[in-house]
């Protein structure tokens, strides 16, 4: 595929950067971390989304290689934060799956210059459909070193609280879809009530994505998330202006 070429020459060529979105504490309003979330400038197409190239790079093992790279430029952009706000990347199943993966972040963490302990990793229902042993010795060998874990898009996947028994995350990322859209009501208020309550229960944090509102901000927190995240508070932005947030917070 044309993209695939591209997508090598565009590693090289400095095409792709690093947006940071920030995680905000509900009860305080203050930055608890950033999520890093790749784009890619391409000089004729303009503006990719990361759903735009990361199935390619998955398609064709360069996810390996660019999920590296991701992870170094990002913790490199957090190294400059106070040390109490933490990094959140996106992990993509099949680079958790490849030999070396765990090596491979912690190379790009220690390259970087930060601890393990500011890294989170958010993964999706997806990486658990095989029960595979690469995955096992994935998650426990980082989390020895104090990197955790995030399920990513909660509520739309088919086991999710089988995941949260088996697995040790520290967090639930509350999809977009119980916040905004038909399906926003009694119900989706009432399984978040349900569900920030385990995630209290167990010491987990819970935030809601894709916060637009005063509104929806209100009604997440009243339903009992600690954090949230969402256009309201800001989009992906640049490293320097998540400079700025932290800055000014
Ligand atoms: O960034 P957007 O805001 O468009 O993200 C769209 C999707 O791409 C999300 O599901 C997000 O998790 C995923 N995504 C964004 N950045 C990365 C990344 O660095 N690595 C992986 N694997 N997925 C990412
Ligand atoms: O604040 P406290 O020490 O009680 O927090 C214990 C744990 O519960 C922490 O992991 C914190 O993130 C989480 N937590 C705190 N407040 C809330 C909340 O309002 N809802 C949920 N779901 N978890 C919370
Ligand atoms: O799958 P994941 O949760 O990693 O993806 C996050 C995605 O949600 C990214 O595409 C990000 O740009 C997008 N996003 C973040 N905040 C908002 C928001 O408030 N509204 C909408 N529609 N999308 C958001
Ligand atoms: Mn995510
Ligand atoms: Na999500």
């Amino acid at each position: 595929r044309e993209i695939e070429g591209e997508l090598r020459a565009a590693l090289q060529r400095d095409e792709l950067s690093i947006f940071f979105q920030p995680i905000i504490d509900l009860a305080t309003g203050k930055i608890r971390s950033f999520e890093a979330l790749v784009r890619w400038f391409h000089p004729e197409k303009g503006e990719l989304r990361p759903d735009e190239f990361i199935p390619v790079a998955e398609e064709t093992g360069a996810i390996v290689t660019l999920g590296n790279w991701i992870t170094a430029q990002a913790a490199r952009a957090a190294a400059q934060w106070p040390d109490d706000i933490t990094l959140a990347v996106n992990l993509s199943p099949l680079q958790i799956k490849a030999p070396g993966a765990a090596l491979g972040i912690l190379n790009s963490l220690r390259d970087a210059g930060l601890s393990p302990t500011r890294l989170e990793l958010e993964v999706t229902e997806t990486l658990f459909l095989e029960d595979s042993p690469t995955v096992v010795s994935f998650i426990e060998e980082l989390s020895a070193v104090g990197v955790r874990f995030a399920l990513d898009d909660f509520g739309t996947g088919y086991s999710s609280l089988g995941y949260i028994n088996k697995w040790p995350f520290s967090k639930i990322k509350v999809d977009r879809s119980f916040v905004s859209g038909p399906n926003v009501g009694r119900k989706s208020d009432a399984i978040i009530r349900a569900v920030s309550q385990m995630a209290a229960t167990l010491d987990m944090d819970i935030v809601a994505e894709g916060l637009e509102t005063i509104e929806q901000v209100s009604a997440v927190r009243d339903a009992g998330c600690n954090l949230g995240q969402g256009y309201y508070f800001s989009r992906p932005v640049p490293d320097y202006l998540a400079a700025m947030l932290l800055a000014q917070d």
